[in-house]
């Protein structure tokens, strides 16, 4: 594999941090800076990552930091950073809290690396999109939510279980902001071009669309404490691999509409085209009037988030 020496890092090296950095530098897509709050753990997990370079044959460079200097000049950065919810608190609370982090973090992170392309991992997701612009002073084109990627992969993976098929010849189209009001797409989701309904009866369609909107609640069940990261992770590497290596895949993303899709000033998830200059172009389709609703009332969620964030002290 070639060695490449382009310049990710994550902030935060949790499970999503840490294994999104596994991913990262064992695809041979860049060297990778973990860092995170808590001293010693992103310089253990960097260095126990880079151990693993020999039997995984890849020759790109993990380091573990606390200090965002050593993060200068990264070309992609990837926020995971934050708290997940504790007893006792609301949403809300978490909101806020994550909205404090996320805004240092970035604000930190930004000056050292003025060009880069930002990631935005942390939860509530598309709230968190509207934090990092704001505190990045970046154009939208530079600020990235993941979400979509992953609601589609969860979408594909339960289409392909169901019909039995691989499920790279599975596509799927999830539109809208990341939870309960997503927006799976099933008229534009097919198996080998075959449009889904032409292959599975409406209810069971409705039933794994119901199952794609509580995927992360169907794994944090299951696993009792944490969420889900393997999945997550690989959607960072797709995000990432298609910025730096100038792809252009077209991928669901959270991105900041202005006018898109008859939204203005909200980030919701749409298709876009991903390359070397971030999003490079918002791919617009129509929509039936149901599926504009659709849309129009998870947009409406997000702008709750917003708006309650307006009114938080900072
Ligand atoms: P976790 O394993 O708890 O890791 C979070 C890390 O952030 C910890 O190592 C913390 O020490 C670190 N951290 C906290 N504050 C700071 C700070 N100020 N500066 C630097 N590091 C800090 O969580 P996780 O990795 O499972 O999840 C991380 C975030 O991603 C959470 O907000 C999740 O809800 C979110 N998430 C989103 C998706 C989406 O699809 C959008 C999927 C999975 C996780």
């Amino acid at each position: 594999m070639p060695v490449c020496r382009r310049k990710v890092t994550v902030i935060g090296a949790g499970n999503v941090g840490a294994t999104a950095a596994q991913r990262i530098a064992e695809a041979g897509v860049a060297d990778v800076y973990l860092i995170d709050v808590v001293d010693g753990l992103p310089q253990g997990k960097a260095l126990d990552l880079s151990e693993a370079a020999p039997l995984q044959h890849h020759d790109q460079m993990i380091y573990g930091t606390t200090d965002y200097a050593d993060t200068t000049e990264s070309d992609v950065i990837v926020v995971t950073a934050g708290m997940t919810r504790q007893p006792g608190q609301t949403r809300d609370d978490l909101l806020v809290k994550n909205a404090g982090i996320v805004r240092d973090v970035v604000g930190r992170a930004v000056h050292y690396s003025p060009e880069a392309i930002l990631i935005i991992v942390t939860n509530p997701l598309d709230a968190m999109v509207h934090v990092a612009i704001e505190a990045s002073g970046f154009p939208r084109e530079r600020v990235i939510g993941m979400a979509g990627v992953l609601d589609s992969s969860r979408f594909r993976a339960f289409i392909a279980q169901d019909l039995g098929v691989s499920s790279s010849d599975v596509s799927a189209f999830v539109l809208g902001g990341h939870g309960d009001t997503m927006v799976p797409v099933p008229r534009f989701s097919t198996v080998a071009g075959i449009p889904l309904p032409e292959l599975m009866r409406p209810e069971r369609i409705e039933e794994l669309v119901t199952r794609t909107r509580n995927g992360g609640a169907e794994v944090v069940a299951l696993l009792k404490s944490g969420s889900a990261f393997y999945a997550p992770a690989s959607s960072v590497l797709h995000m990432v691999d298609s910025i730096l290596n100038d792809r252009k895949r077209v991928l669901a993303c959270a991105v900041l509409l202005c006018g898109e899709y008859k939204l203005d000033g909200l980030v919701v998830g749409v298709p876009v085209i991903l390359g070397a200059a971030g999003v490079e172009r918002i791919i617009e389709v129509a929509l039936t009037p149901d599926e504009q609703r659709a849309l129009q009332a998870s947009a409406g969620s997000v702008k709750g988030l917003v708006d309650t964030l307006q009114r938080a002290p900072v």
